[in-house]
């Protein structure tokens, strides 16, 4: 599939990548497009996807019978699970020989999910993730550290190929190796940084430590994204870095990062990419469609993707959709921030939590530093869960009594702002585990159930 040129063509670089045409496109004009696109791409999962032509006849639907948008909700969801259940090539539309790239999940348990990219999808992907990154601030020849692991996982080459396409002079710096980053982004004069917020933090502390500023150079965009995360750590992100921090959003599943992103001028909620997706939300129990506006689980359909095409994909990330007029002037629908995958809450006595919930209270609380994480473990027939965070550096709190009474202090905190009662433990500075990638936010310390029983 051909995709479409976006240049301005008042040929202003400084807005490469900012087609008014597209992302401005008033509603009707869109949802002709969008028709358009997801008649064909039902046609082509239906003929080319064995298993989408049995999830469609079982369910009694064909793409002939799509008079319009909302006759979608008759079609049958995906889900991870029949990834896993196809493993590894099961889903792809087009021959392998026609794939030039593959990515996958680290799957946890069972297999890994796999991805596949024909060339005119690797093109849409950088040319989506040049107009995500032109949405945040980023513009040509910029300087951008990349500390978005690379490898299988969609993050690194994907904020890569895009950088690239924008114009900007990429730094593939992959994660880890946090003091050498440090140098490097002080020493090429970094003008954006691609990190998950978890790691941007990391980094701003090892800054911090080594006495580099980061905060009085260069660096003006932040694009953080791959795990939730809450405006109390984007202050945090942003006056430790200097810097302007936006959400970016996206799934291997339905392409990577660059499927929805913040604008620069409101950073409130995030823009997903109609001309590419169509969003909807459901209820996570029960499937059923909800409103614009009503908080639930985020499905997704692709309309261009030729490898993998995505139909209702249940992403299992709990968002709400407006459509408000956006400042900035762009008509796509936005995402509210992602609060968190539905597999990922917990029930702490009877109250629904998420750790960015968590997140939010602990960053801004004195005396403590924004690293932690949820402990869970099994009592008798009840499980226990403890919030481990960490003390500020210089924080007094060497001895136990101390870190006792702000511990309390916390407690108490967590109690009144989100109503959650969990036992707290302060650690020392640097003793709970820092992230270089996606931050582990949960220790489930429970007995795993024996296979079989
Ligand atoms: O994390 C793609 C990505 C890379 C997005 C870099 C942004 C930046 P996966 O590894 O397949 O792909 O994980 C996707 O991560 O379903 C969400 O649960 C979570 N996630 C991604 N972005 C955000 C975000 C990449 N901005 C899963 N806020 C998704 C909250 C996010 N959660």
């Amino acid at each position: 599939m051909a995709t479409h040129a976006l240049r301005n063509r008042n040929g202003d670089r400084r807005h490469d990548y900012f087609s008014p045409d597209v992302e401005t496109m008033p509603r009707k004009q869109l949802q002709r497009l969008q028709f358009d696109r997801l008649r064909r791409v039902l046609h082509r999962a239906y003929a080319n996807v064995p298993h989408y032509r049995r999830r469609f006849d079982a369910a009694g639907v064909t793409p002939f019978a799509l008079r319009g948008l909302g006759d979608l909700r008759r079609f049958p969801f995906t889900s991870k699970a029949d990834l896993r259940d196809t493993y590894p090539f099961g889903l792809f539309a087009v021959p392998r020989e026609t794939l030039l790239r593959l990515h996958a999940s680290s799957g946890t348990t069972g297999k890994p999910t796999v991805v596949g990219y024909t060339a005119a999808d690797l093109a849409n992907w950088a040319l989506l993730m040049a107009r995500s990154m032109t949405c945040g601030g980023v513009r040509p020849g910029d300087i951008v550290h990349n500390a978005y692991g690379y490898g299988l996982f969609t993050g690194g080459l994907g904020a890569h190929d895009g950088a690239q396409r924008l114009g900007c002079t990429v730094v593939p710096a992959s994660g880890g190796g946090t003091e050498r980053q440090v140098t490097l982004m002080s020493d090429f004069g970094a003008t954006v940084l691609c990190a998950t917020p978890s790691y941007a933090l990391n980094i701003a502390e090892v800054a911090e430590r080594l006495g580099v500023d980061l905060r009085g150079g260069p660096l003006r965009v932040g694009l953080f994204g791959a795990e939730p995360w809450s405006d109390a750590l984007r202050g945090e992100l942003e006056s430790r870095l200097g810097l302007t921090a936006i959400d970016v959003y996206g799934l291997s599943e339905i392409m990577g990062p660059g499927v929805a992103i913040e604008c620069r001028e409101a950073q409130a909620g995030l823009h997903g990419w109609e001309d590419h997706f169509l969003f909807e939300i459901v209820d996570p129990g029960s499937g059923e469609p909800l409103e614009m506006g009503e908080a639930g689980e985020l499905v997704i359909t692709t309309l261009t993707k030729e490898a993998l095409p995505m139909i209702r994909y249940r992403t299992r990330d709990i968002t709400r959709l407006t459509d408000e007029p956006c400042r900035c002037g762009r008509t796509h629908v936005r995402l509210r921030r992602i609060t968190g995958r539905s597999d990922d809450m917990l029930i702490v006595r009877g109250v629904n939590l998420y750790p960015s919930q968590l997140e939010a209270v602990l960053v801004g609380l004195p005396l403590l530093s924004p690293h932690y994480q949820l402990v869970i473990e099994r009592q008798g027939a009840l499980d226990r869960v403890t919030v481990e965070v960490e003390a500020a550096a210089g924080a007094a709190v060497e001895d136990e009594a101390a870190r006792h009474a702000l511990a309390g202090s916390v407690a108490h905190h967590l109690k009144s702002l989100i109503g959650i009662s969990c036992a707290v433990a302060v650690k020392r500075p640097g003793e709970v585990p820092r992230s270089e990638g996606k931050a582990v936010r949960v220790r489930d310390l429970r007995p795993r159930p024996t296979a079989g029983k």
